[in-house]
């Protein structure tokens, strides 16, 4: 039974929401070697399994022959003004109607002809399929540099970063329920959708499954750009993990500058000698920064459902709030202010009260400037906390 609607078709004549089980979206740019087979062999899936299925082709800016292939295959063609993979994808989701959607590319590299490795987990109760290609991808498929270093560091970055035990997080072959995607509330323009699916998956919850499939090699000429869209992925996961991108590196250069303050005396190297302390004071200060941006970026994530609550947004909660930042910047200012005047002191005594004096200002002005950016920084977090 095919309910695939060829854009011909009235309105009238096509299946209600309610009726359509799956519905194929395949983003298009340029494809016409290999669209209207990828439309014919889900439509031949849809028929051999019983199902009532839909093919989306979405193109925004083919100059070729895509459309009229994908429109005389049988496919729902759709025209998005912005550009990108990921626009592409997400105005198919949005006008698609089938309980279940399956998303895939329109460059032969996937097999549609059978979609049930990707449905049936749906169907016991997982939120999305995940394909893995690592395994079963025809030589030359996929560039070493992507196979070997692009694909994995973006897999193990999401690893870390979300918990996800997906091998290959880069696959463009997924079937997803209507819930999760949802839930997942996607939003990426380009190919770093890819990545947000996952992330927002395991942020959110989902149950996620993982099937291998076979990767061949494409026609036609490859729309992904390495360094654009690798970058374009780094900066998406970044963004959404102020925990690396901040308060880990924030931390670790508090620590490291605290120790550094504390050094009395310099590394003397031949005639240069340097003084730890100057470097010290940069690392806390930044360091502070970095906490006080990466508890505001934590906060707001956490609001907006980014990132679930954790201890960190407990703890702000319980123990944090302007007041809090404003009473450790005034301490912190009264101590940087007491040792400048002790030097001062010192200084019109004559008396050097045994000081490193050196280490004492840099510390001192450390202390004031850190007092400066706490203050700063509790008005930021707390106007991010604010319901
Ligand atoms: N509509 C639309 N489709 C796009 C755009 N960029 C890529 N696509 C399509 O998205 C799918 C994936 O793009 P590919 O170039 O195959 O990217 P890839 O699979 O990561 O890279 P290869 O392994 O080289 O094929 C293909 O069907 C493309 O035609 C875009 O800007 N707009
Ligand atoms: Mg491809």
């Amino acid at each position: 039974m095919i309910a695939s609607s060829p854009p011909t078709t009235s309105p009238a004549a096509q299946p209600s929401p309610q009726e359509i089980d799956i519905s194929v979206v395949l983003p298009c740019l340029n494809e016409e070697a290999t669209v209207a087979s990828c439309v014919t062999d889900a439509l031949s899936y849809f028929e051999r399994a019983g199902l009532r299925g839909e093919v989306i082709v979405v193109d925004n800016g083919s100059t070729d022959r895509s459309k009229e292939e994908a429109e005389n295959a049988g496919a729902r063609v759709l025209e998005e003004r912005r550009r990108g993979y990921g626009a592409a994808h997400l105005r198919g989701f949005a006008e698609s109607r089938g309980r279940y959607i399956v998303m895939a590319d329109a460059d032969a590299t996937y097999d549609l002809v059978n979609l049930d490795p990707l449905i049936e987990p749906l169907r016991n109760g997982y939120d999305m399929t995940v394909g893995n290609r690592m395994d079963n991808m025809e030589p030359g498929a996929m560039t070493w540099s992507h196979r070997v270093i692009g694909t994995p560091a973006i897999t193990f970055l999401l690893k870390i970063f979300t918990g996800s035990n997906i091998g290959d997080s880069q696959c463009g072959l997924r079937a997803f329920t209507r819930e999760a995607l949802e839930k997942m509330d996607l939003r990426s323009s380009g190919m770093e959708l890819a990545s947000e699916m996952v992330l927002k998956a395991y942020r959110r919850g989902l149950k996620v499954a993982e099937q291998p499939i076979p990767y061949a090699v494409r026609e036609g000429e490859s729309k992904l750009n390495t360094i654009r869209d690798g970058w374009r992925h780094l900066r998406f996961l970044l963004l959404y993990t102020p925990m690396y991108l901040f308060l880990i590196p924030g931390a670790l250069m508090l620590v490291a500058g605290l120790l550094a303050l504390t050094a009395t005396g310099g590394v003397t190297i031949g005639s240069l000698t340097w003084q730890p302390v100057f470097a010290g004071g940069a690392l806390v200060i930044v360091g502070t920064n970095a906490l006080m941006i990466g508890m505001a970026s934590h906060m707001y994530a956490a609001s907006r459902g980014l990132i679930s609550e954790d201890g960190l947004t407990r703890f702000y909660r319980k123990y944090g709030s302007l007041e809090v930042f404003l009473g450790l910047a005034g301490l912190l200012f009264l101590a940087g202010a007491g040792l400048d005047a002790l030097i001062f002191y010192g200084w019109v005594s004559g008396n050097d009260l045994g000081l490193n004096t050196m280490g004492t200002a840099a510390l001192a002005q450390s202390a004031i400037i850190v007092a400066a950016n706490l203050a700063l920084g509790g008005f930021l977090v707390a106007l991010i906390d604010i319901e």
